[in-house]
């Protein structure tokens, strides 16, 4: 039942004399579930297939962008017909209101926004913002939280440094993390403590508003709320990192779901339709601080391309018409009930979680709340059942640290097909 890897094993042995461990990401490297990374020729809707001709059912979607699964036509045609108009002009077009529009539209606490080219720049750029309309230097973060790799975020961050084993990262000066604040998720307590030991030096908490970093972990039961309370207390601002979660665990993002108001909102790789883009906006007052407006810079020539605006813009046009993201929660929620029953039927300890079209599991006895927890799971197992589905045509994201992603194409014959390799992989645990 193992299949071919032949080509993927060539074209890795080549990547690797090029690059570091061959990948332009770390995860993507299969260091921590083993075996070769499949090197993929295409996607097509719910499927990636790889250079071997493997078919694989796809819940990475890109990691997350691909809603309505891969090279939807009305993105490839707004992508081509852009191309053929200009790739990118370093002024200015109206490409970028008509995206900005629709984005406000649906996140209307982005009263200003500033597209970027990935959620790490959102990051950054929203710090800095964070801090000029402050006028103050410290950040708070979460344990297992993943804001890009920007230095100053790199502290405890989940993802690629957790699938890695890494403490963070060598290369990222200690006095640019000395301002760095790091607290467990879901401890209002130790928040608390640093709000009282810091809180007229704290510029800013950023939060994924649901973990998506360290697998996918949820806020408790009135914690993002609480957030708002005291970041306003102390008059430091609320930045919700929606990379992961945005236009995915609810159409209005997390938070129309929780319906609590961040001052500041980063957003990623969604927003481009798949192509490279980030955005970071909020209140008018924060944001009229960068520049040309205000003093505070921050550039790109990239920036607000128009090859990713007009991805953007087709993507959420054709899934308002399509109703994309009902069809694919619908299909988060059935994967993960169908994860559920196949392991419970193999007596394997899991615990799966779904929220709009975004999905996750542990291969773990306990809940999962923080990233103490979500470290305990089994990630040899992980690394085996990883395996397993990729020989029965399940591609899943190669880290226990990762959460998962479904799209429109994941139509119910889709899921039942993944549902049927779930219970074998489980079975042969
Ligand atoms: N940790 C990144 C997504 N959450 C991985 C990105 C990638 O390797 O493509």
């Amino acid at each position: 039942m193992t299949s071919p890897t032949t080509q993927s094993e060539t074209l890795f042995a080549h990547a690797q004399a090029l690059m570091p461990g061959g990948v332009s990401s770390p995860v993507r490297a299969f260091k921590s579930v083993g075996g070769v990374p499949r090197f993929i020729d295409r996607g097509e809707g719910a499927y990636l297939v790889d250079a071997d001709g493997n078919r694989m059912i796809d819940y990475v979607m890109s990691f997350g962008p691909l809603l309505l699964g891969h090279a939807p036509e009305a993105v490839t045609r707004a992508i081509a017909d852009q191309a053929a108009r200009g790739t990118s002009f370093g002024a200015p077009s109206p490409l970028e209101s008509d995206l900005a529009e629709h984005i406000r539209s649906v996140y209307p606490s982005m009263e200003r926004l500033r597209f970027v080219n990935s959620g790490t720049e959102g990051a950054m750029s929203a710090v800095r913002a964070a801090r000029a309309f402050t006028r103050r230097d410290k950040v708070v973060k979460f344990d297992g939280h993943y804001h890009g790799h920007a230095d100053l975020l790199l502290a405890k961050a989940g993802s690629g440094v957790a699938t890695l084993g890494l403490p963070d990262s060598p290369g990222v000066p200690a006095a640019v993390t000395a301002d760095t604040l790091v607290v467990p998720f879901n401890d209002p307590a130790a928040l608390r403590a640093v709000f009282e030991a810091e809180g007229e030096r704290i510029a800013a908490v950023l939060v994924e508003p649901i973990a998506g970093n360290m697998g996918m972990v949820r806020p408790a039961e009135g914690f993002l709320a609480f957030l708002r309370e005291i970041t306003e207390a102390h008059g430091a601002l609320l930045v919700f990192d929606e990379v992961m979660v945005g236009f995915r665990v609810h159409p209005g993002g997390a938070q129309a779901l929780f319906g609590v108001t961040p001052d500041v909102t980063i957003l990623g790789k969604v927003i481009g339709g798949g192509l490279p883009v980030g955005a970071y906006g909020g209140r008018a007052d924060v944001m009229e601080m960068m520049a040309p407006s205000g003093p505070v810079y921050q550039a790109g020539t990239l920036s607000g391309n128009p090859l990713a605006m007009a991805a953007g813009l087709a993507l959420f046009r054709e899934a308002n018409a399509t109703g994309a993201w009902r069809l694919a929660a619908d299909a988060a929620r059935d994967t993960a009930a169908a994860i559920q029953s196949a392991a419970d039927a193999a007596g394997v300890p899991v615990q799966t979680t779904s929220e709009g079209a975004m999905f996750g599991f542990f291969l773990n006895a306990n809940p999962v709340m923080d990233y103490a927890s979500a470290a305990t799971s089994d990630r040899e197992a992980f690394a085996r059942l990883h395996g397993l589905l990729l020989d029965r045509g399940v591609y899943l994201p190669p880290s226990p640290f990762e959460a998962c992603f479904t799209s429109s194409a994941h139509t119910p014959d889709v899921v039942a097909e993944a549902a049927e390799a779930f219970r074998s992989a489980f079975a042969a645990l």
